[in-house]
């Protein structure tokens, strides 16, 4: 569903590294206005004043039954051009997953889901969840633990694009810079 463009820039933004071991089923990040940034020759730069994509307040939740992602942004809006949510998951036995979110005035304002295995594929996951709040500002995703093979802990890592036609800017919540290099704490079932 993300296109190549998406899932490359997401394996060129997202090298693994190793995250200290935690016992805990959620993790809650703020992050900052004002750092959405764009690809420029120098890997990515700010772009100053920039409203679109800009994640303010990220929460993800190791649950009973899923794995829920809800991103707070600054100003969602209905705005040309294509918005994604992307939330990139690993989990104990080594599954990786790729969920993502999309929406645009083609593909329609409540956008739609799915999830994708490392190779790109498609991986049957027909209880996915989303929901897109304008009024709220709020996108949430449910990813159900049996699309992750019912994993002991999860890692995962979210983003927030929007593509234009001649542009992309690009937030996430896990730093103020365009590219990143993290994961979550472990995050064990709750
Ligand atoms: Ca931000």
């Amino acid at each position: 569903m993300l296109g190549r463009f998406v899932v490359s820039a997401l394996a060129a933004l997202m090298l693994c590294v190793a995250a200290p071991a935690a016992h805990a089923a959620t993790v809650s990040l703020i992050d900052p206005r004002g750092d959405v940034h764009r690809p420029s020759a120098e890997g990515y730069e700010r772009v100053e004043g920039e409203r679109r994509t800009d994640i303010v307040r990220t929460t993800i939740r190791h649950k009973k039954h899923a794995v829920v992602a809800r991103i707070k942004l600054l100003d969602l809006r209905r705005e040309p051009g294509l918005m994604v949510m992307a939330m990139r998951m690993r989990t104990n036995d080594g599954t990786y997953r790729e969920a993502g979110v999309e929406a645009s005035r083609r593909i329609g304002w409540r956008g739609r889901s799915d999830v994708e295995a490392r190779n790109g594929r498609a991986v049957d996951c027909a209880a996915l969840q989303h929901e897109i709040d304008y009024r709220t500002d709020v996108i949430a995703l449910r990813v159900p633990r049996s699309c992750l093979n019912r994993p002991r802990w999860v890692q995962a890592t979210v983003i927030q694009f929007w593509l234009g036609s001649r542009q992309m800017l690009i937030d996430n919540p896990h730093n103020s810079r365009g590219g990143f290099n993290v994961w979550t704490r472990r995050l064990h079932r709750g």
